[in-house]
């Protein structure tokens, strides 16, 4: 299969845009190629990170509750599908009459597609390659009425707050008034726990960082080299937020076609913000941006939770 190709202009605009500035920045939706998706599929198994499996547990116990609220749900639509398996637990539960799983990564997407389709033949599956931060554009086909928008695994938490609040207004505008959105959202927790889940033993989110620099060598051409980098991961209480950087190893100079960015020892490029939510400030946020009824479940620990959110 040919290489998944994010390479448009504003692609190569941004990651050049962002290696330039001071600090550097690299923005998260660049993890995501084959093997950065790959990688990710492996993060959610590790002991250490608990979002996955906390909240696999919540939509098992909680599907009878989740379906009574739903209601009837004509089109699934997943945001950052990734490998669709937690939408094949979904579907099987609420039974739409399609699905649109949406993600960055086209190949992986793809791919999950067809095992999708293997497992639920039956159900009609429209995969859509988008990209979060910009537009969100459904095939024309698909009908405005009872759309259920899927947001697991927290990944709200790479945008900031003003751009989450705009993300949340534009999927209220992919919905009518008897639409929802099930979401996902990792809340605030002792930092040990926090920081583990993304310092992990066996060094597999070390290796989905560092893979965003090789995914940029595809993209603009440029020459990093892992070995000049180490993984850096830790809860920054002032924003609420995982932060993972990249830092410099010793003095690297990174070149591509027609620039280069020079790097002290220990500088770093920022590679990710997952933020982590107050439940009541992330209910205010759907409130203030559309969504005013909402239905929370969660663990026992209230690590995490799910929110089932009504125009
Ligand atoms: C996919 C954004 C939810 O923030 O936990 C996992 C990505 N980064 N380990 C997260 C991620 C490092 C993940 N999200």
């Amino acid at each position: 299969m040919p290489e998944a190709v994010v390479s448009t202009v504003s692609a190569i605009d941004e990651i050049i845009q962002g290696l330039s500035n001071h600090p550097a920045y690299i923005s998260p939706k660049f993890f995501y190629d084959a093997h950065g998706s790959d990688l990710f599929s492996q993060i959610t198994s590790l002991p250490e990170y608990y979002l996955t499996r906390t909240e696999n547990a919540i939509m098992n116990e909680q599907g009878d509750a989740i379906k009574r609220e739903a209601g009837a749900v004509s089109t699934l639509i997943e945001l950052g599908a990734g490998n669709c398996r937690k939408a094949q637990a979904l579907c099987a539960l609420l039974q739409p009459q399609r699905f649109v799983p949406l993600d960055i990564s086209e190949e992986y997407l793809l791919e999950a597609t067809a095992d999708f389709r293997e497992k639920l033949p039956g159900l009609a599956v429209y995969p859509v390659a988008s990209d979060l931060t910009q537009a969100i554009i459904l095939p024309t086909h698909i009908p405005p009425e009872r759309r259920l928008v899927f947001y697991p695994g927290s990944s709200i938490g790479n945008f900031d707050p003003p751009h989450a609040a705009n993300l949340l207004r534009r999927v209220r505008a992919l919905l009518d008034d008897d639409g929802a959105l099930l979401i996902g959202v990792d809340l605030v927790k002792d930092v040990d726990v926090l920081e583990a889940a993304y310092n992990d033993a066996a060094g597999v989110t070390a290796a989905f960082n560092l893979n965003v620099l090789q995914h940029v060598n595809a993209i603009i051409g440029s020459d990093f080299s892992d070995d000049d980098w180490r993984h850096v991961a830790f809860f920054n209480p002032a924003h609420s937020r995982i932060e993972m950087h990249l830092e410099s190893v010793g003095e690297t100079v990174v070149h591509w076609p027609e620039g280069e960015r020079r790097f002290a020892a220990g500088e770093r490029i920022h590679s990710e913000n997952s933020y982590k939510y107050l439940i009541n400030d992330f209910i205010n946020l759907l409130a203030e941006n559309g969504f005013g009824r909402s239905k929370v479940w969660t663990d026992a620990q209230n690590w995490l939770a799910i929110v089932l959110a009504h125009p």
